[in-house]
C-alpha cells in the first residue's frame, strides 16, 4: 500500500474513532415545542400577545405597509412594479412565517393559517425553476446572481428553511419545505467541494441546513453546512462589497472557525456562526469546533456580556468592540443578538451538559431578548441599552426590521428550551409552567410543570409514569441561585452568602448531588410524585470587574433570573439622580400597578434635586423604586440607568442625551 493511502486510512480510521466517541453525543435532545404546552402565567401571556398583536403586526408591516410580499408577487409576475426595499428584506417574510408556524402551535388560528398559506403560495410562485429564489435579484438582474457574498442571498435561503421546516413540523404542510429543498438542492449543485467557493456573508445557511437535514435525512445539507463553516477563513472565496469589514473580523472572516479563539466583529453574524458550527459538531462529532467555541464562548462570556445577557456594545459594526469595553447608554445589543444567544447557549448545553450553558441562555432570555418586545406586543426596541437619557423608545417597525419577527419566532418557540431527555432520565433547564409528553426508556412520562419562579423562587414537577419507573431527574440550579451571576469573572454578587436551593420529593426534603450544574434526583418514579424546588430570592447586588470602567462605582440589582432598572416612571421622572447607599435595605413587593404585576424592589437613598425654586441643590432622602429590566419604556420615554452610582460623581441631575 502506498504512503498517501496508509496515510489516507489513518485519518479515515482516526475519523471513525472520533465520531464513535463524540459524533450525536448530545448529552439530551431537547423536547420540541411542538411537544410543550406553555401554562405559565408569564410566557402564556407573552405567546398570546405573540398571537395577538406580534404577528398581526408583523403581517400587516409584511403585507400593507411594506413591499415585503408585494416584491415576491412581482417577482412571480402576477401584479406589475420595481423591487422595492432592502435587498434582505425577503428574510423578515420567512421570519414572521416561521413566528407564525410556532405561534398556531400553542394558538392554533384558521385565519392565520389562510394567511400563511396564502403568501406561500406567493414565495412558491416566485421560485425560478432552477430552485433560486430572491426577489431582490429576480428583479433586478439575474445575471448578478450570486456574485457578492455580502448581499444575503444565502442569508434569505436559510430563514426560508427554517421558516419551511417549522410550518412544515406544525401543519404537516409540505409546500414551503418542497421550496426551500429546491433551493438548497439549487445552492447545493454551484457550490462545494470540486464547485464554486463561497463564504456566507451573512451566517444563517449553516444552522438552517442541519434543520433541513434533520427534517429530510438528507446528508447532503449536513454536508453543505460543515462545507460552509470549512471556507470561512481561507481567502478562497472572493467577492464582498465590504471588503474593508474583511480585515477587521466583521463577519468572522479572518481565521478558520477551528482556529478561531476570540469573538469579534457584527453579533448576529457571530451568534448564528456558532450555533451553525454547535449543530454541525453535534452531528459530525468534529472536537475541533467545539475547542474553538468554547475559547470563543469564553470570550464573550468573561470580557464581553453585558449583564442583561445582551451583548454588542458597538453600534458602528453592530457587534463587539474590544474587551471590557461596556458602554450603558451607547449599548447597542441588539435585540437579535441576544435570541442569537438563546441558539447558541442551548447548542453548547446540549453538547456539553453543562448548566453554565444555560444560565446565560436564560440571562439572555428574560432580559436582553425580552426588552425587545412591548407589553403591548406591537412595539419594538432594535437596540437595547442598558440606559437612558429619556430618548430611547419602542417603535412599530424599522427600515431593516430584522428584530420584531426574531423575537416573536424565539417567544412563540420557548417551549424548545424547557425539557431535555437524555438515555438516564430527564433535564429540566427552565422553569417555565408547562406539560409535556416524553419518552424515557421506550415507556410515556407525563410531566407538569407548575410555577411562581419569577415571583416567589418556587417550581413543582409532577411526574406521572404510565407504570414505575427507574430514571435520573436533571434538574438545573441556576449559577445565579449558587452565589454566581455568570461564569468567569465579569460580575459578581456584592454579598455572598445566600440560603442554599431546596428540593423536596412528595413534600420531604431531600439532599441531592449538584454536577455540572444539575441536582440530580435518581429514583423510582411512580404517577404523582411531586418535587418542589425553592430558590433563594433576595435581591441581590451586582458589581462589574473593575476593567469595565463604565460600570465603576455602581452596582446593578437582580432577584431570580431578572435584572432591575430604575425607570423615571416610578421616580418622579428621573433615574440618574440617586445614590445607593452602602448597606441599602430592599424591600420586594408585588406592584400592581406595574404590567403583570410584577414583583418591584424599593430602597431610600439620598436624592440629589433642584429645590422648588429652581435655585439650589438638595439632598433629600427618597424611596426608589425599581422594576424588571425587560419592563421599562412601557409607559413612553423616561430615563432609565440599570448600573446605579454608588458615588456622587455619578449622578446625573439633566443627564446628556
Ligand atoms: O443584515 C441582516 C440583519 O440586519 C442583521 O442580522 C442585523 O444585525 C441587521 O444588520
Ligand atoms: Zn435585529
Amino acid at each position: 500500500m502506498s504512503g498517501i493511502l496508509i496515510r489516507r486510512l489513518g485519518v479515515m480510521l482516526l475519523t471513525l474513532a472520533i465520531n464513535w466517541v463524540f459524533g450525536q453525543t448530545l448529552v439530551y435532545e431537547p423536547v420540541s415545542y411542538s411537544n410543550v404546552q406553555i401554562t405559565d402565567p408569564f410566557w402564556k401571556s407573552r405567546l398570546d400577545k405573540i398571537a395577538s398583536a406580534t404577528i398581526p403586526a408583523c403581517v400587516e408591516q409584511t403585507e400593507i405597509k411594506t413591499p415585503r410580499i408585494r416584491n415576491f408577487e412581482v417577482a412571480a409576475g402576477t401584479r406589475p412594479g420595481k423591487f422595492e426595499g432592502i435587498f434582505y428584506d425577503d428574510s423578515d417574510v420567512f421570519k414572521a412565517l416561521e413566528a407564525i408556524a410556532y405561534s398556531l402551535k400553542n394558538n392554533p388560528n384558521p385565519e392565520l393559517e389562510k394567511k400563511a398559506d396564502e403568501w406561500i403560495d406567493k414565495i412558491a410562485a416566485a421560485q425560478l425553476p432552477d430552485g433560486y429564489i430572491n426577489t431582490y435579484y429576480t428583479l433586478t438582474g439575474l445575471d448578478k446572481r450570486w456574485t457578492d457574498m455580502s448581499m444575503h442571498e444565502d442569508y434569505n435561503g436559510g430563514h426560508l428553511i427554517e421558516a419551511a421546516v417549522a410550518y412544515y413540523q406544525t401543519t404537516g404542510k409540505r409546500k414551503l419545505l418542497d421550496v426551500s429543498i429546491r433551493f438548497a438542492n439549487h445552492f447545493d449543485s454551484l457550490f462545494g467541494p470540486g464547485k464554486r467557493n463561497w463564504v456566507t456573508g451573512h451566517q444563517e445557511l449553516e444552522l438552517a441546513l442541519v434543520k433541513l437535514y434533520k427534517v429530510t435525512d438528507d446528508k447532503r445539507y449536513l454536508d453543505l453546512a460543515d462545507w460552509l463553516l470549512s471556507q470561512r477563513g481561507q481567502k478562497l472565496a472572493v467577492g464582498y462589497t465590504w471588503t474593508e469589514w474583511r480585515d477587521t473580523a466583521y463577519a468572522q472572516d479572518v481565521m478558520p472557525v477551528k482556529k478561531q479563539r476570540e469573538i469579534t466583529g457584527h453579533a448576529v453574524r457571530a451568534m448564528y456562526l456558532y450555533t451553525g458550527a454547535a449543530d454541525v459538531a453535534a452531528l459530525t462529532g468534529d472536537v475541533e469546533y467545539m475547542e474553538a467555541m468554547k475559547a470563543v464562548w469564553e470570550d464573550v462570556v468573561y470580557r464581553n456580556l453585558y449583564i442583561t445577557g445582551g451583548i454588542g456594545s458597538s453600534g458602528r459594526n453592530e457587534g463587539f468592540s474590544v474587551d471590557y469595553d461596556l458602554p450603558n447608554m451607547q449599548a447597542y445589543c441588539e435585540t437579535c443578538a441576544s435570541v442569537g444567544m438563546v441558539f447558541w447557549n442551548q447548542r453548547m448545553n446540549m453538547l456539553t451538559g453543562e448548566s453554565q450553558y444555560i444560565d446565560v441562555l436564560e440571562r439572555s432570555l428574560y432580559n436582553g431578548a425580552q426588552s425587545g418586545l412591548s407589553l403591548s406586543g406591537d412595539r419594538f426596541f432594535y437596540g437595547n441599552p442598558l440606559a437612558s437619557s429619556g430618548s430611547h423608545y419602542r417603535r412599530e417597525w424599522f427600515g431593516t426590521a430584522c428584530c420584531p419577527a426574531n423575537i416573536a419566532r424565539l417567544t412563540a418557540s420557548v417551549g424548545d428550551y424547557i425539557y431535555g431527555v437524555s438515555d438516564d432520565g430527564l433535564f429540566v433547564n427552565l422553569f417555565i409552567g408547562s406539560s409535556t409528553m416524553v419518552t424515557l426508556q421506550k415507556k410515556e412520562v407525563q410531566i407538569n410543570q407548575e410555577t411562581s419562579y419569577l415571583k416567589d423562587g418556587k417550581s413543582t414537577l409532577t411526574l406521572n409514569p404510565k407504570s414505575k419507573l427507574k430514571f435520573t431527574l436533571h434538574i438545573r440550579i441556576p449559577g445565579w441561585a449558587s452565589g454566581k451571576p455568570v461564569p468567569g469573572d465579569l460580575y459578581s454578587f456584592n454579598r455572598s452568602s445566600s440560603p442554599p436551593t431546596t428540593i423536596l420529593v412528595n413534600g420531604k426534603q431531600i439532599q441531592y448531588v449538584n454536577k455540572n450544574g444539575y441536582a440530580l434526583i435518581s429514583r423510582e418514579w411512580k404517577k404523582g410524585d411531586q418535587v418542589e424546588v425553592r430558590f433563594p430570592m433576595e435581591v441581590m447586588e451586582i458589581v462589574a470587574n473593575e476593567k469595565v470602567l463604565q460600570d465603576k462605582d455602581r452596582i446593578a440589582l437582580q432577584r431570580g433570573p431578572l435584572v432591575y432598572c430604575v425607570e423615571g416612571a416610578d421616580n418622579n421622572n428621573r433615574a440618574w439622580n440617586f445614590i445607593v447607599p452602602e448597606n441599602a435595605l430592599y424591600t420586594v413587593s408585588n406592584n400592581p400597578q406595574l404590567p403583570e404585576g410584577f414583583p418591584v424592589i424599593r430602597f431610600d437613598a439620598p436624592v440629589i434635586e433642584m429645590d422648588n425654586q429652581g435655585q439650589s441643590v438638595q439632598t433629600v432622602t427618597k424611596t426608589i423604586t425599581a422594576i424588571p429590566y425587560f419592563l421599562w419604556n412601557n409607559r413612553g420615554q423616561n430615563e432609565m440607568q440599570v448600573w446605579l452610582p454608588r458615588k456622587i460623581k455619578g449622578i446625573r441631575i439633566n443627564p446628556e442625551n
